[in-house]
């Protein structure tokens, strides 16, 4: 058992892809075990994107980030559920995500990829203690 953090990105939740992104997660098998419609702050974002900063994207990254609501949720399943959310999401870009994932289906930008998941177990504890701290 394990899990991890997933965000629908202010480009999923403008689209009305939020069903449709926690669909693909539920049908595979995996749960919600928390999730909640929240306008990130500059502040959180520098924490969840710490490994970002001073990045040339890094300003556009937040503006995207935070200009409208996020879907911020906590996915759970079996050991390692990170790297089953980032299989079904495909590779960061867009364009180079096969047909069959949630970018390579949905989105064609490198910035607005709809959707974000922990890349590690580490990185699951370290991002759910900054958006859930009670589920930490
Ligand atoms: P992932 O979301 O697949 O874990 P990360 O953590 O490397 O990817 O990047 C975080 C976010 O930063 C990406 N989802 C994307 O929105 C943005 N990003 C990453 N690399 C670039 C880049 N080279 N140019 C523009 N945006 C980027």
């Amino acid at each position: 058992m394990s899990r991890t953090l997933v965000i629908c990105k202010p480009d999923a939740v403008e689209r009305g892809y939020v069903g449709e992104i926690f669909d693909r997660f539920e049908r595979k098998g995996l749960r919600l075990a928390a999730a909640e419609l929240r306008t990130l702050d500059t502040e959180t974002l520098g924490q969840h994107y710490a490994e970002h900063v001073g990045k040339p994207f890094y300003d556009s990254l937040v503006a995207f980030m935070s200009r409208s609501p996020a879907m911020v949720a906590v996915v759970e399943g079996p050991d390692d559920t990170y790297a089953i959310v980032r299989t079904l999401m495909g590779p960061t870009n867009p364009a180079e995500a096969p047909p069959g994932t949630i970018r390579g289906d949905l989105g064609t930008e490198l910035t607005e990829n709809l959707v974000h998941g922990s890349d590690s177990e580490e990185s699951a504890k370290r991002e759910i203690g900054i958006f859930f701290p009670s589920l930490a």
